[in-house]
């Protein structure tokens, strides 16, 4: 089915489905590690790219495949290559566009591990890198030097929620000589599409929204240009961070209901930040939909919609927020984000407890921020346990 110029839910459900012989409705798991040539000749020609076919699962394998294609329609990219992990996509990104003295700028706020395999890695190996504000466009313009390949943006940024300027920053990237990369997990391509605006790359940790229900952990690397996805695939080969085909089959799966389950969760999680920024125990409340966050008109000209996360702090700080933790019944205090069912954490004791507290702080998450992922339960129900468990405090 050529899906390329039908609306966002058609290519969620029917895009990158290939014709199966019996008529499978979904893409089968081809739970193979290699497969069979017709011949010796036939071999040695899929190997040298003259005739087509799968030769062995870490190069390719029609489960993944599929979703590969599926998530390069949704996002609008030439192709896509799927990892084992989100921090495989990170690291298939950083690994193919730096090396010996590169440098990289990149937002102070991404995901910690994002930013601990650059400062506790890439360094060993000479790569440099400055992380800051990249909501503001002019401390990344100061920060680009000759020797920057790479501009890596995560918006919103996790856990502080920060919104970049895509657009902007794929111009300036670009005149520069730099790619621009944006970690695209926590709006997913349903409330925007990084390369429409510009950028070169949009990465996912699938684990997340595009998954969706908290039984997979995987990544995906979408790119514009066909010359990038091969260096891309290249690179994801040769580290051997390939995707599983049963990984594959669970993701396309969750993808299918991808626009339902935001447009709950994000109805939802309106309701729920402004039921917050209204409680007297709340400090301060940071959520893209409302109205006091700091880029909400960007964020009104860059998405479609709002999405499910949200940052929030109590008046009486970290203790208040652990005690919050210990007393909400229905939300799961756990780590990961953007499934069906909602999750509250505390990301600098946890996600970010690796981030040296200075930088944290520097990057905006507080000792007593806490993360909350709005699911798609009744919303009733998740301000009800919000409620008793602010009660306790
Ligand atoms: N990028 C972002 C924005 C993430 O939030 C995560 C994981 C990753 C990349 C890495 O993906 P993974 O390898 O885990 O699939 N974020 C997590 C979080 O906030 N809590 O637990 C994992």
């Amino acid at each position: 089915m050529e899906t390329k110029r039908m609306g966002f839910e058609t290519k969620m459900v029917h895009a990158g489905v290939p014709r199966d012989p019996y008529g499978s409705a979904v893409v089968p798991i081809y739970q193979t590690s290699t497969f069979a040539f017709e011949n010796a000749q036939n071999g040695a020609d899929r190997f040298a790219g003259r005739a087509e076919g799968y030769i062995y699962t870490r190069l390719g394998n029609p489960t993944v495949r599929a979703l590969e294609r599926q998530v390069a329609e949704l996002e609008e990219g030439a192709d896509a290559v799927a990892t084992s992990s989100g921090m495989g996509a990170v690291n298939t990104v950083y690994m193919t566009l730096l090396g010996q003295g590169a440098h990289l700028v990149s937002t102070a706020s991404v995901y910690g591990p994002s930013r601990l395999l650059v400062e506790k890695h890439f360094s060993r190996f000479g790569v440099e890198a400055t992380y800051l504000d990249t909501s503001d466009v002019s401390k990344v313009c100061a920060a680009i030097r000759p020797n920057t390949r790479m501009v890596y943006v995560e918006s919103p940024s996790n856990p502080a929620m920060l919104v970049s300027d895509i657009q902007a920053l794929a111009d300036l990237a670009h005149q520069r000589g730099a790619l621009l990369v944006v970690d695209n997990t926590f709006a997913s391509p349903y409330l925007q599409k990084p390369l429409t605006l510009g950028a070169d790359i949009s990465l996912h940790s699938v684990t997340k929204f595009l998954n969706g229900h908290a039984d997979v952990v995987g990544g995906i690397v979408v790119a514009r240009d066909e010359a990038l996805c091969g260096r891309l695939r290249a690179l994801m080969i040769a580290t051997g961070c390939n995707m599983d085909p049963h990984q594959a089959f669970l993701v396309s799966r969750g993808i299918k209901t991808l626009s339902l389950r935001i447009e709950r969760a994000q109805r939802n999680a309106m309701q729920v930040a402004r039921w917050l920024e209204a409680h007297p125990k709340v400090a301060w409340v940071r959520y893209v939909g409302l109205e006091s966050h700091p880029q909400h008109e960007l964020v009104k000209r860059q998405m479609s919609g709002f999405g499910s996360m949200i940052s929030f702090e109590l008046k009486g700080g970290f203790e208040a927020g652990r005690r919050l933790m210990d007393n909400v019944r229905l939300a799961l205090l756990a780590v990961s984000l953007g499934g069906v069912e909602s999750l509250i954490e505390h990301p600098a004791s946890m996600t970010h407890a690796g981030v040296p507290s200075a930088d944290r702080l520097e990057a905006g998450i507080t000792e007593g921020l806490v993360r909350f992922s709005v699911g798609i339960e009744h919303v009733d129900d998740l301000i009800a346990d919000l409620a008793q468990a602010l009660d306790r405090i």
